[in-house]
């Protein structure tokens, strides 16, 4: 099965990208994680994204805040499809780096999920693997199935309790 590789900017985005991993660790899907500021580490950050098809990843997520230009910046060195976590990580309230991450110019795509949106930007990384591995499909299939009886369950408490009529 193809890697997921998890880039933040920093060790301190490492709480609010837990949740990707969790997820990943679910659904059985092999992922490395690094740390790789496109400000700090610039170089390390490039050489990632040049190598990360051949060291055989599917999908790279990029975690960021503040002015993220992390996921643009490994999205630019690679044609891997690039998720990107705008992190809630200032005055701002994320704002900041949803916009830095979710308006690249056409040409480099970034896949954004929400502020702080880790599961998804994981399940989004899932699903793309998923495209090639039949098994891991049927697992995430499974997981959406559960989560809607879930759902109705809920509706059936809520329905027999006040709607009498
Ligand atoms: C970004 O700046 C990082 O992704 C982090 O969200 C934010 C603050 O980084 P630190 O100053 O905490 O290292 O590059």
């Amino acid at each position: 099965m193809k890697k997921v590789a998890i880039i933040m900017g920093s060790d301190s985005d490492l709480p609010k990208v837990e949740g990707a991993i969790t997820t990943l660790e679910k659904y059985g899907i092999p992922f490395e994680v690094h740390i790789f500021s496109a400000h700090r580490t610039p170089e390390e950050a490039r050489a990632f994204a040049l190598s990360a098809k051949d060291n055989g990843f599917g999908a790279i997520i990029a975690a960021a805040g503040k002015a993220a230009h992390l996921a643009g910046a490994i999205a630019a060195n690679t044609i891997l499809p690039v998720i990107g976590i705008p992190i809630k990580a200032s005055a701002l309230e994320g704002i900041d780096a949803l916009l830095s991450t979710v308006q690249m110019p056409a040409g480099i795509p970034v896949a954004t999920v929400a502020i702080d949106g880790s599961a998804n930007a994981a399940i989004l990384a899932a699903q793309i693997i998923a495209v090639s591995d039949e098994a891991l499909a049927e697992r995430l299939a499974s997981a959406r199935a559960q989560a809607s009886a879930a759902v109705l369950e809920k509706d059936a408490e809520i329905s027999a309790k006040y709607n009498k009529n």
